[in-house]
């Protein structure tokens, strides 16, 4: 058994409907241990520590932005290797267009790297990022508590389609204004957050 680092990212964090079906697979501890969840808002240092093999690629700016700009769900997990590659088929691959049919992040992904779970991808960066959050949260206890149903919508077909809009310049500011009303809608975000919500949203669009 090894540990690993689980993230609900602002996508799955705040779109309801989305992190209630996220938190029934994750709870249903099926062939894991969740050992800690808690609320946490990572700072831009310990994201580019953590992501730090994707710096200088053209996204990179817009990852550290969407990773650190409000508090997320984080957690550890303990999975042996085989448990973990199951976790990771079920989320499925990283950009949401290529991402395998019936997969978490095909069904409630929205663009790119919008893509709703960090999860680590084997025993050893399992142990290289749990150890690296530990130096700056506990990842002890389970202490989020997360409803596993909504009554909120789930706009995820509309929003992707949208968001391909958007990316590709078509009708870019009917789509962009579209894409925060359905959001709206999926959150219980406001002000400042909820316009922080939507710069990390939109900011994947143009990254
Ligand atoms: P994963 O999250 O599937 O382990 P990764 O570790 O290769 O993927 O990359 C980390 C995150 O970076 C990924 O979840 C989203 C973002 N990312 C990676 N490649 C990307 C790309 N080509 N376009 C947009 N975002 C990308
Ligand atoms: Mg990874």
């Amino acid at each position: 058994m090894a540990d690993a680092l689980v993230i609900f990212k602002p996508d799955a964090s705040y779109r309801l409907a989305i992190r209630a079906h996220l938190w029934r697979w994750l709870s249903s501890e099926y062939r894991w241990k969740l050992d800690a969840l808690t609320w946490y808002q990572p700072p831009k240092e310990l994201i580019e520590s953590h992501y730090d093999f994707l710096q200088g690629r053209p996204f990179f700016p817009w990852l550290v932005d969407f990773m650190s700009a409000l508090p997320l769900v984080v957690g550890r997990i303990t999975a042996n290797a085989e448990a973990l590659e199951a976790m990771r088929y079920d989320l499925g691959e990283t950009r949401i267009a290529q991402s395998r049919p019936g997969s978490l992040r095909e069904k409630y992904g929205i663009f790119g790297g919008i893509n709703c779970v960090h999860l680590s991808d084997s025993p050893e960066s399992g142990k290289t990022e749990t150890e690296k959050w530990r130096h700056f949260l506990p990842l002890d206890k389970v202490e989020a508590e997360l409803e596993r149903d909504s009554t909120r919508p789930d706009h995820t077909y509309h929003l992707r389609s949208l968001a391909t809009q958007v990316a590709g310049g078509t009708h870019a500011g009917l789509a962009t204004h579209e894409i925060k009303e359905l959001l709206k809608e999926e959150t219980d975000l406001e002000g400042e957050q909820l316009q922080a919500f939507y710069r990390i949203i939109l900011g994947a669009l143009t990254s």
